[in-house]
């Protein structure tokens, strides 16, 4: 197979730095993007001034102010990261018809055939010029190997990998580092003795296909660098969802309802726009104690309709949850997309991206 040439692209601190970008006060300065305006959010993301206090996303802005007490808490606005998005996506697609948008921040882009070094300086200058961001880019012959070093000189960053170096970077990496190693295959592989990606790649090929199927083969590529995956688009997230976390917990039902009335109207919008159809409603609450219960319905015809998925969603709440605490957080999902004519089509159309839908 000819050698390919991969570039990824992962915006810095992405959602802190077009606010400060946006509003001279809060450069140089510890920053969080956070969740809800009371108290009770979590961090979006925090600038990297803040992430020398330890501040990261998904932690709770209350821990957050501990860690940095100067901490500035800014709201979120996703609309206008959406808008950013949009233009950074824009850029990538002037240099490539091959790119896998992974999120609003971030995107493989498939330059095989020009000069990847040449291609990535000049997509980090446009973004510079364009948008007054800084993005990271790694550079190697597959996806693997390009989205582990764009994470390696965050931010600002510019590294290759190349064919002579993969060994030497990736043997003393954690297996963590490795692509789909969450938490749970991280402890299976220590529990082996697996540490480094060193150690999977020596261990026994055999054992390693018994224990995890398809997926012990794949790692033992990637543990070699090896990763013959293409560059193509689709759908990376396959639900649309709205949540919130109530400024105090409710324990009455009619205040539930309505939430749900409105997420099902905010929802349904986005659907219609999205051209899909959606098979499955989920109904997520998180209790005052914190635990979490999600329940679901999956639909015999898929549908687009505001009163069905409103009506689904109060049929759920009312019959397959037994709500006896106070409720904190209130979400609703649609998912299981479908086209109305082509049933299993899950392919990302990139206009439909570029406008937002998904
Ligand atoms: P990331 O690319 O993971 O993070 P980042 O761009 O803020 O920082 P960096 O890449 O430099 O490490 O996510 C992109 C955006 O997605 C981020 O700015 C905010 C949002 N986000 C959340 O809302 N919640 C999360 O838990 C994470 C990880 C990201
Ligand atoms: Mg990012």
């Amino acid at each position: 197979m000819a050698n390919k040439a991969i570039i990824h692209v992962d915006m810095d601190a992405f959602y802190a730095s077009i606010e400060q970008r946006d509003n001279p006060k809060l450069r140089n300065k510890p920053i969080a993007v956070g969740g809800n305006p009371n108290s009770r959010g979590v961090v979006s993301t925090a600038s990297y001034e803040a992430r020398k206090y330890g501040v990261k996303s998904a932690m709770s802005c209350k821990k957050a102010k501990i860690l940095c007490p100067e901490l500035i808490i800014v709201p979120v606005n996703k609309e206008k990261y959406k808008r950013v998005s949009k233009k950074l996506h824009k850029i990538f697609r002037k240099f490539s018809d091959k790119i896998e948008p992974i999120s609003l921040d971030e995107a493989f882009i498939d330059v095989t055939g020009s000069n990847p070094i040449i291609v990535a300086k000049e997509i980090k200058k446009e973004i510079k010029q364009k948008l007054r961001l800084t993005a990271s880019v790694g550079i190697s012959n597959n996806k693997f190997l390009a989205k582990l070093a764009s994470d390696m000189e965050k931010p600002d960053g510019f590294t290759v990998i190349n064919k002579n170096d993969v060994e030497k970077i990736l043997d003393p990496l954690p297996v963590r580092k490795l692509w789909g190693v969450g938490p749970k295959t991280e402890e299976q592989l220590n529990k082996l003795g697996i540490y480094k990606i060193k150690d999977l790649k020596n261990y026994d090929k055999n054992i390693l296909i018994e224990k995890f199927g398809k997926k012990g083969i794949e790692l033992i590529e990637f543990s070699k660098g090896i990763d013959n995956r293409p560059v193509e688009w689709r759908v990376k997230s396959q639900s649309i969802g709205e949540e919130n976390t109530f400024s105090k917990d409710v324990s009455d039902i009619n205040i539930l309802r309505k939430a749900v009335n409105q997420y099902a109207l905010d929802i349904t919008k986005r659907i219609k726009k999205s051209h899909y159809l959606i098979k499955t409603v989920t109904v997520k609450i998180k209790y005052e104690d914190f635990t979490v219960e999600t329940r679901s319905l999956t639909l015999k015809q898929p549908t687009d309709k505001l009163t069905i998925i409103r009506d689904t969603a109060h049929y759920i709440l009312d019959n397959k949850f037994n709500i006896k605490k106070k409720v904190r957080l209130l979400g609703l999902t649609v998912s299981n997309f479908v086209y109305p004519n082509e049933p299993i089509q899950l392919r990302l159309d990139i206009d439909e991206y570029m406008r937002g839908t998904i």
